[in-house]
C-alpha cells in the first residue's frame, strides 16, 4: 500500500529554500484498544511508533492532530488523563502507540512507579516497535524523566525523534531559539510542533513516513 504523497515544504533543518519530501499520508485510523498490562497487548506484527512524554505535554493532542481526528485519542484538561497503552491501528499498515504521560506530581507514588514500569517494559520488550516520538514542551526544560527516557531509548538503540510542543505559545525567535537548546542538550535534531496552528505537522508525517520506510 502506497502511504506517501509528495508535497513542498520547509527542509527539515532551515526555512529558506522550498524543498520536496515525501509526507506519511494517513487515510484510515482505528482504536484497537488500551492495555494496562503488557501480557494484554496484541500480538500484531504490523510495525508500532510510540509516542511518549510528560503528562500533559500534548501527546494525545498531536495524535488527533496527525489523524486529522478531534477526539480519537482522548485529551483533557486533567493530567495523568492517559493510563494505559493506547493503541491505533493506521490505513490497516501500522500502529500508533500513545504512552501514558510520565511525572505526574499529583499521583501516588506507587502508581508513578507502575506507570514507569509499564512504559520501560513496552520500550524494552516490544519487538514491533521501530521507533520513538519524545514530546517535550517548549516553555520547559527537559527534566530527569525526560532524560530517563532518553537513556533507556539510548540503550535501546530505537530511532527518536523529538518534538517540542505547543510552538503556538511562544514567537518565532523563542521558539528557534528553544528547538536549538534542546537538539543542543540532547544532541538530536526537535521538530516544533503545534497542535493549534498545525505547525510542524507535515515535517513530523515526513519523518514518521522516513522511520517506517527505513524499517
Ligand atoms: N496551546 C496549545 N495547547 C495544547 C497543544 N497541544 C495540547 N494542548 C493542550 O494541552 C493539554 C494536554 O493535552 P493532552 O494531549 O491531553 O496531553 P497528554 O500528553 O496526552 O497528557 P496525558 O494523557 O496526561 O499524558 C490540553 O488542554 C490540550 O488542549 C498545542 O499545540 N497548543
Ligand atoms: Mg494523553
Amino acid at each position: 500500500m502506497n502511504d506517501s504523497a509528495t508535497v513542498t515544504g520547509p527542509p527539515l533543518s532551515t526555512v529558506n529554500e522550498k524543498h520536496k519530501y515525501t509526507v506519511l499520508k494517513i487515510k484510515q485510523c482505528e482504536f484497537v484498544g488500551s492495555f494496562f498490562t503488557l501480557d494484554k497487548i496484541p500480538r500484531d506484527p504490523r510495525p508500532q511508533i510510540a509516542f511518549a512524554g510528560r503528562s500533559n505535554v500534548g501527546k494525545s493532542t498531536l495524535l488527533n492532530s496527525l489523524v486529522g481526528q478531534r477526539k480519537m485519542a482522548r485529551v483533557s484538561n486533567t493530567p495523568g488523563k492517559t493510563r494505559s497503552l493506547n493503541f491505533f491501528l493506521i490505513n490497516d499498515r501500522f500502529n500508533f502507540v500513545d504512552l501514558p504521560g510520565y511525572g505526574y506530581a499529583k499521583v501516588s507514588k506507587a502508581e508513578r512507579a507502575s506507570w514507569a514500569k509499564l512504559i520501560e517494559g513496552y520500550l524494552k520488550t516490544s519487538e514491533q516497535l521501530v521507533g520513538l516520538v519524545l514530546l517535550l514542551d517548549c516553555r520547559r526544560d527537559p527534566n530527569d524523566d525526560d532524560l530517563q527516557m532518553l537513556e533507556w531509548l539510548g540503550e535501546s538503540r530505537l530511532p527518536t525523534l523529538i518534538v517540542v510542543t505547543k510552538t503556538d505559545k511562544l514567537n518565532r525567535d523563542k521558539t528557534a531559539r528553544k528547538l536549538r537548546q534542546i537538539e543542543t542538550a540532547l544532541g538530536l535534531p526537535a521538530i516544533g510542533f503545534s497542535s493549534l496552528s498545525g505547525t510542524g505537522k507535515n515535517e513530523l508525517l515526513a519523518a514518521l513516513g522516513d522511520l517506517l520506510n527505513d524499517r
